[in-house]
């Protein structure tokens, strides 16, 4: 397609509009358009600090990143914000009301911010954050935060692929126990309990020192992940946040953690990819319809046993070694 050419062209020269079409394009095109998108940007990419902000829902993700955003600003950065909004399928409202959240900043030459939201679209979340992460990261921001909202695992897993993970909560609303349940205390680097000018904030985070010490032995080793006081409104502790943040990607990049990280991430991609792939090469083949609809009845109508069903659904696929996965 020749006029994404143009598009990836334009977005690796700065101009924005381009930039807003390439995350149309990777959030909703077709795969080849997305193919075409990626196979550009993908090798200019790797320079951005993607950073991800999740937490519970209310806790304070979108003024904190706000506040992100104003003091990375002031220390030179040009920033860009991926809103991910996983229960709208209208970016509208959401993205009206982060652009409120963000004020001045939102303006300023240097910030980019987009809404993306997740629902209704083929692959899920998980599938088009990492696009729209490496479009922004080869458009040459030099910090790409992604904030997401985490309730679900996929979110958790879009968190897990940044380089360094801040998980917000709140007294009373994602406290330490929430959190926990959520799997999201495992993809902490830095901790903020936001809210610090309300009653409880003190004691979530003592809450959450405790969880955290519960889990400490065998960690990753040299990295301990700060709990952060912080009351993102009055934009008290947002600057020692950005402090950590900034120390965790100078410790894992010097330690390789980021290394490894970055690895995992794109194994998983790969992982997904090839599995989107056998999936595709299974529909000529009945998956979904009607070879699919006859073995499910004829398992349980107790004629055939499901292993059997399996093989011979894979069988179809002509895979060298056939199906046996013995
Ligand atoms: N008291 C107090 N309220 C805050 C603070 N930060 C944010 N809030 C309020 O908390 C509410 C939610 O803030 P958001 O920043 O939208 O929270 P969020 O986590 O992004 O919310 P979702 O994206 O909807 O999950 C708003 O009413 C904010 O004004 C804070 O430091 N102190
Ligand atoms: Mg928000």
């Amino acid at each position: 397609v020749r006029h994404v050419d143009r598009v990836v062209e334009g977005l690796l020269a700065g101009r924005r509009r381009d930039l807003a079409r390439a995350l149309t394009a990777v959030e909703t095109g077709d795969e080849a358009v997305v193919r075409q998108v990626l196979a550009a940007v993908h090798p200019r990419g790797g320079r951005a600090h993607t950073v991800g902000v999740t937490g519970p829902p209310g806790v304070g993700k979108s003024t904190t990143t706000a506040r992100v955003v104003a003091e990375l600003v002031r220390r030179g950065r040009r920033v860009a914000v991926l809103a991910v909004d996983p229960s709208s399928p209208f970016t509208g409202g959401a993205l009206l009301g982060d652009r409120l959240r963000m004020g001045d900043v939102a303006t300023h030459e240097g910030v980019y911010i987009r809404s993306m939201a997740t629902r209704g679209h083929l692959g899920g979340l998980a599938w088009a954050a990492p696009h729209a992460v490496a479009v922004l990261d080869a458009a040459g921001f030099d910090v790409v935060l992604v904030e997401t909202v985490g309730v679900g695992q996929a979110e958790v897993e879009v968190a897990s692929l940044a380089d360094t993970c801040v998980v917000v909560s709140a007294p009373g609303l994602g406290d330490a126990v929430q959190a926990a349940k959520a799997g999201v205390l495992e993809v902490a680097d830095v901790h903020v309990v936001n809210k610090a000018d309300t009653p409880g904030a003190r004691r979530t985070a003592q809450e959450l020192r405790g969880a955290l010490q519960l889990r400490a032995d065998g960690d990753e080793g040299g990295w301990d992940p700060p709990v952060l006081l912080v009351a993102a409104e009055r934009d008290q502790g947002t600057a020692a946040l950005v402090d950590q943040v900034e120390a965790h990607r100078t410790w894992a990049e010097a330690s390789g953690a980021r290394a490894v990280r970055r690895r995992r991430a794109a194994a998983a991609q790969v992982r997904e990819l090839v599995l989107a792939r056998l999936r595709a090469r299974l529909d000529p083949v009945g998956w979904g319809g009607d070879a699919l609809d006859q073995a499910v009845e004829d398992v349980a109508a107790r004629r055939r046993d499901p292993y059997a069903v399996a093989d011979d659904l894979v069988d179809r696929l002509g895979l060298p070694g056939g199906a046996a996965g013995a």
